[in-house]
């Protein structure tokens, strides 16, 4: 009976520990718009922390696309909007970083297929504490 309880008490804690791992960078709101096979488009997303220290996405890759950016958007000197790759994207603790359309985006480049409405793209982030984070891409137009 002993036993069992401090069973228990374990299994709980352990699951805890894991629990609170699995979701300390929580990706979702994933979004794409939608390409024909070869073309370049753009991917969205709330990447947000429930850590309390920071962490930061060096790469992404994608089996949709032959080559991908994280890209930031920026003003040109003769006030157009231009973007520019950015090598890495700082998630500070316990905040909401969103990728969204004129912002910070994730470029794909040279698309596998045609992607249409309704369509899942998954993509693999790499966190440098928490290796890679799986988002599901929907597909709008
Ligand atoms: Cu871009």
């Amino acid at each position: 009976m002993k036993l069992t309880l401090i069973g228990g008490t374990l299994f709980v804690v352990f699951t805890t520990i894991c629990a609170s791992q699995t979701v300390a960078i929580e990706v979702r709101d994933g979004w794409m718009y939608s390409a024909d096979s070869g073309m370049v488009t753009g991917a969205f997303m709330t990447i947000e922390s429930h850590s309390t220290v920071p962490d930061t996405i060096v790469a992404v890759r994608t089996e949709c696309a032959e080559h991908t950016e994280i890209h930031t958007t920026v003003r040109n000197s003769d006030g157009t909007m231009g973007m520019r790759p950015i090598a890495e994207l700082i998630i500070p603790p316990k905040k909401a970083v969103v990728l969204k359309p004129r912002s910070l985006h994730v470029m794909l480049y040279h698309l596998r297929r045609s992607l249409r409405s309704g369509d899942r793209c998954i993509v693999y982030l790499t966190s440098k504490r928490h290796g890679d984070l799986r988002v599901e891409l929907r597909v709008r137009r």
